[in-house]
């Protein structure tokens, strides 16, 4: 069935869940600069430290403290008023929408909690700790495990899925998403020109403000919500 409504969400909607945004002045990209551990090319170089960011990421998520908040319990809300008719395509890799109770949930760049093996390609539940020596449950191969993430320069999940989706919406919202990654960033502008009506909800406007119909600024703990009705 195809969806009517999509709304795409990025780091701002788990913010205040917590989890660090990239771009602020405090993300996660301050302390890691994204080519020495979000690209294939890093993971070559240096596995040990981008198992570490991942690690860490992993055992972060699963503190007490990271909950969905009132933006992810929103959202839940609105796919069942909606029933069947909301994808939501997130670009996080935390699992707080499922956590929320979204049952229709696609992470377009891949989530923490599983690892993929780059040599028989199967995806399972994450271990706590991914390391170097690991071996593969699969295939047995040793040192091929890494996490289940989409990287600069990697094709992105169910893109054919997200375009059939934003070509025949009626309403796109981009949630807590600086526009600077494509092709998320683009999304807007497919979703226009398919007639959807274009919602923008962040802290500040987005790279990619100037395509959105509307623009709500705010934190999205209160916009979503409030939005949702
Ligand atoms: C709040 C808030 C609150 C805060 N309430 N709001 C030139 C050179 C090289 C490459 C390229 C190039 N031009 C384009 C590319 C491609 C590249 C790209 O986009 N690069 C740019 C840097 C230019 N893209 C890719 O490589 C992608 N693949 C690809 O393009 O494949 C080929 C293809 C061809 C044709 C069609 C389709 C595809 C893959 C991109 C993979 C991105 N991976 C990461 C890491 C994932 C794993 C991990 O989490 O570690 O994904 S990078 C990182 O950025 C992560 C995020 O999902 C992504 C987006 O970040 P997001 O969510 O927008 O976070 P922030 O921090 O930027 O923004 C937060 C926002 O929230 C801010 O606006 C705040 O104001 C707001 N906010 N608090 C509401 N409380």
């Amino acid at each position: 069935m195809t969806q009517r409504i999509v709304v795409l969400t990025g780091a701002g909607i788990s913010a205040e869940s917590g989890i660090r945004t990239f771009r602020a002045a405090d993300g996660l990209w301050e302390e890691h600069r994204p080519e020495d551990v979000a690209t294939p090319e890093a993971f070559d170089a240096d596995p040990d430290l981008v198992h570490r960011f991942y690690n860490a990421r992993r055992a972060h998520l699963a503190t007490d403290g990271v909950e969905p908040n009132a933006a992810h319990l929103a959202l839940a809300r609105l796919e069942e008023e909606y029933d069947g008719d909301v994808l939501i395509v997130t670009q996080n890799i935390d699992d707080l929408h499922e956590r929320a109770g979204s049952r229709n949930v696609l992470h377009m760049h891949g989530e923490l909690l599983k690892m993929t093996c780059t040599s028989c390609a199967s995806v399972r539940e994450a271990w706590p700790e991914l390391t170097v020596e690991a071996v593969c449950p699969d295939c047995r191969a040793t040192g091929t495990l890494r996490p289940h993430v989409v990287w600069f320069g990697e094709m992105p999940i169910g893109l054919e899925e997200i375009f059939e989706a934003l070509e025949h919406c009626s309403v796109f919202a981009a949630i807590g998403t600086s526009g600077n990654v494509y092709p998320a960033a683009g999304f807007v502008h497919v979703a226009a020109a398919a007639g959807a009506h274009t919602v923008e909800l962040n802290l500040e406007p987005s790279e990619v403000t100037a395509g959105f119909a509307e623009v709500r600024l705010g934190p999205a703990a209160s916009e979503v919500p409030r939005w949702v009705g």
